[in-house]
């Protein structure tokens, strides 16, 4: 079984949970509270900028012939930055001003310390996860979102088929690096795959109580 299959096999309960989580529930439904998913869009708009400069650190530890599709994904981000910035004025949501919250410091650091850490096997399979997670919970909420929603954008950019696709072509070439990466290094990227689920798990549950920083009001 080819490492990606394997790995989501593996992690399935954990996946579930994700995709099963009450804020891709209550998106799908309508019936979210228009200040919780706008917590959701300040806190996913910084994420995505810091997920520049963790693309930005694969390059230098990518074969050449990866440097073509990194450097797409910084395009793609810098798009989806002004998808959000463009919802944001549409609906009247001050998208700026807001630290990270705990979980999003906390996944952030990872990304980067995993970039700048790590092989480039195990900082691809990070990459995959995170794409993939956000792949298959925007399809959950795309079986029963209104397309009239404000929302619905959203599910285009990330459940749509460029991004199936994007997502295909992440899987086939984590497949090839985790064929040609040793027993201890495939499994350093089990346990960060595993680990980038627990993250977006985390990310979901975030945005749904709208928890910032322990101890403190923001
Ligand atoms: C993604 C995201 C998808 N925007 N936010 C989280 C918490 N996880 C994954 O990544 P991208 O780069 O926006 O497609």
């Amino acid at each position: 079984m080819a490492f990606c299959e394997e790995q989501l096999v593996r992690v399935r309960p954990l996946w579930d949970r994700m995709l099963a989580h009450r804020f891709l529930r209550e998106t799908r439904d309508g019936t979210i509270a228009r200040e919780t998913f706008a917590t959701w869009m300040r806190q996913d708009y910084l994420f995505v900028e810091a997920a520049i400069p963790f693309l930005a650190a694969l390059i230098p530890k990518a074969p050449p012939e990866d440097w073509e599709p990194l450097s797409g994904v910084i395009a793609a981000l810098q798009k989806e930055l002004k998808l959000f910035e463009e919802r944001a004025g549409a609906v009247g949501v001050k998208l700026r001003g807001r630290r990270p919250s705990f979980v999003n410091h906390a996944y952030i650091q990872f990304l980067l310390a995993t970039a700048y850490r790590a092989s480039y096997a195990e900082a691809y399979t990070v990459l995959y996860v995170a794409e993939k997670a956000y792949h298959d919970s925007w399809t959950v909420v795309k079986r029963g979102l209104d397309r009239g929603s404000p929302w619905y954008p959203f599910v285009e950019n990330w459940a749509g088929e460029a991004f199936a696709q994007y997502v295909a072509f992440l899987e086939k070439r984590l497949d090839a690096l985790a064929s040609e990466a040793g027993a201890a290094e495939r499994a350093r990227m089990a346990d960060l795959f595993e680990l980038t689920t627990r993250y977006e798990v985390a990310f979901w549950e975030m945005a749904a109580t709208g928890e910032g920083w322990p101890g403190l009001e923001d």
